[in-house]
């Protein structure tokens, strides 16, 4: 799996981006942070993965079942409905696509109800590729996952609590995400 630290051409696009899709207006009694996943595999499978609004358990582990209650899942103002795996604090969470932007890269999506305490959280999720240098110059197209997010801080929670639990989630959704694209590039290029 490509490492964090795995940073040949990164850094310039990846800060870029984040200047430009991942820099959030924070109220008071907000929080909110971006994670940065490096993944293996070429742009157009990553996103294949990341674009269906529909199929979040595709990579999501936490998530049990995704119906899509309004619209088809493709377009803004798509709402579905998910059920998370037991042992987690919550059930059910309503959720609706903002954005969806297959030349940029860019998905968003808020929560808009549900049984859990990520009350007006929302999410930017971007993808770029980059060329990686390998060694005995051997190219390999990578891309690098930026996810965001901004989420009303419950009152008897610290903002600090708030976003680690946020973090946690997305930080195992990234992995997942570029465990599962890494073997399914690897697959291709047998
Ligand atoms: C995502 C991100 C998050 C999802 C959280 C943070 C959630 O699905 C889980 C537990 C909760 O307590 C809240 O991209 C909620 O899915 C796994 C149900 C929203």
């Amino acid at each position: 799996m490509a490492q964090p630290n795995d940073c040949d051409h990164v850094n310039s696009t990846t800060q870029a981006m984040i200047r430009l899709y991942h820099t959030h207006e924070l109220h008071p009694h907000q929080c909110g942070s971006a994670l940065v996943q490096p993944i293996d595999a070429p742009l157009g499978l990553v996103w294949s993965l990341v674009r269906q609004f529909g199929s979040p358990q595709a990579y999501k582990q936490f998530i049990k079942s995704c119906e899509i209650v309004v619209g088809d899942g493709a377009t803004k103002g798509s709402v579905r409905e998910i059920s998370v795996v037991t042992g987690l604090p919550a059930g059910r969470s309503r959720e609706q696509l903002e954005a969806l932007d297959d030349e940029a890269h860019v998905m968003v999506f808020s929560i808009i109800g549900g049984d859990h305490r990520l009350a007006n959280y929302r999410s930017t999720t971007t993808a770029h590729e980059y060329l990686h240098q390998g060694s005995a110059g051997i190219h390999s197209k990578r891309t690098v996952v930026i996810e965001s997010f901004v989420v009303d801080v419950p009152g008897d929670n610290s903002k600090e609590e708030t976003r680690s639990f946020a973090e946690t989630i997305i930080g195992c959704n990234l992995r997942s995400l570029a465990r599962i694209s890494e073997k399914m590039a690897c697959t291709v290029k047998v």
